[in-house]
């Protein structure tokens, strides 16, 4: 997509001059903002954040697959993607894209800001596609993305419900953060919750009282928390915390090897480099909206060094 195409259909606002368009990977058309708090693109295929790294911080903080594809139906993985209107396969359709349509739709960039302070705020948006409305969730509603790129990455994901009947709805920032060797890392800030692991056909799992350590595949539905999470990185010598509002459910996942090596789009040897640790609201979270009603979720990503 050429950039005048870029501005003629995905791009609304004026830009301020941290805040560029520039072709991506794949070709595809991203958001790119330099200030001095760091640098960060946002593709707006999904509206997905690829890229951050706060000038505090001696690597990127958002992990990335090296295999990742950048392909307008496909998911890119790595950096955040958004889930929604559903969490993993959808519920009743096996065709359906896992992890809902949001992620590999175009989201248009509808307002763009620079504070006193040098943060930059983008606003994204997506609605139905009138042009090929989902089979598996045919409901009206608007959904906006407003990422600020300051001291910490702050994300905000908003959905109206602009018809007139409920519907139901499960949302997840489904975010990885980069670290030096999963094998060390621990994750805090769980430790009073229960949760479905997905590993064991998501049995219920009573709350452990102890950091999350990583030994094995990892993929668990933390339920009923409203927790900030802290990611204890000794090799990269930081922590991450993610802090949020309006979310039930966390996410904590690594594939480890088996996993790793059955996607197509993550290297074999990849897994160690990663954890997501994901802000959401699914499974018996799921939110309902009746018409003309709004639910926002926020998660502030805040890396310190050690
Ligand atoms: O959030 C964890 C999870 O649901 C895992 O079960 C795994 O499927 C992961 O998401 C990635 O899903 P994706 O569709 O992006 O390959």
């Amino acid at each position: 997509m050429s950039q005048p195409d870029i501005f003629a259909t995905l791009v609304r606002t004026t830009l301020p001059s941290a805040v560029h368009v520039e072709t991506g990977a794949g070709g595809l058309p991203h958001v790119v903002i330099r200030n001095r708090h760091g640098y960060a693109e946002i593709y707006f295929h999904g509206a997905h954040v690829a890229a951050w790294r706060p000038s505090a911080a001696a690597a990127p903080v958002l992990w990335l697959s090296r295999e990742s594809l950048f392909a307008a139906n496909k998911p890119i993985r790595g950096g955040i993607p958004i889930c929604f209107p559903w969490f993993g396969a959808h519920a009743s359709e096996p065709t359906a894209p896992a992890h809902g349509f949001a992620r590999v739709r175009p989201w248009t960039l509808i307002d763009a800001q620079e504070d006193r302070d040098g943060a930059v705020t983008v606003t994204f948006e997506l609605t139905p596609d009138a042009a090929a409305p989902s089979p598996f969730w045919p409901h009206a509603f608007r959904a906006t993305y407003r990422v600020t790129i300051g001291a910490t990455l702050d994300l905000a994901l908003q959905v109206q419900n602009t018809g007139t009947t409920p519907f139901t709805f499960e949302e997840a920032l489904h975010s990885y953060f980069a670290v030096q060797n999963v094998r060390d890392v621990t994750v805090s800030g769980l430790e009073g919750a229960e949760y479905l692991n997905k590993v064991t056909a998501f049995s219920r799992v009573p709350p452990e009282n102890a950091p999350i350590h990583f030994t094995g595949e990892t993929d668990r539905i933390y339920l009923n928390t409203h927790a900030t999470c802290t990611i204890h990185d000794p090799g990269k010598r930081r922590t991450i915390a993610i802090r949020k509002t309006g979310s039930d459910t966390t996410v904590v996942w690594n594939p480890w090897i088996d996993k790793a090596k059955a996607m197509p789009d993550f290297g074999d040897t990849e897994w160690p480099e990663m954890v997501c640790v994901e802000t959401c609201n699914v499974n018996v979270h799921a939110r309902t909206l009746g018409p003309g009603e709004t639910h926002a979720m926020t998660a502030t990503i805040d890396m310190r060094p050690l």
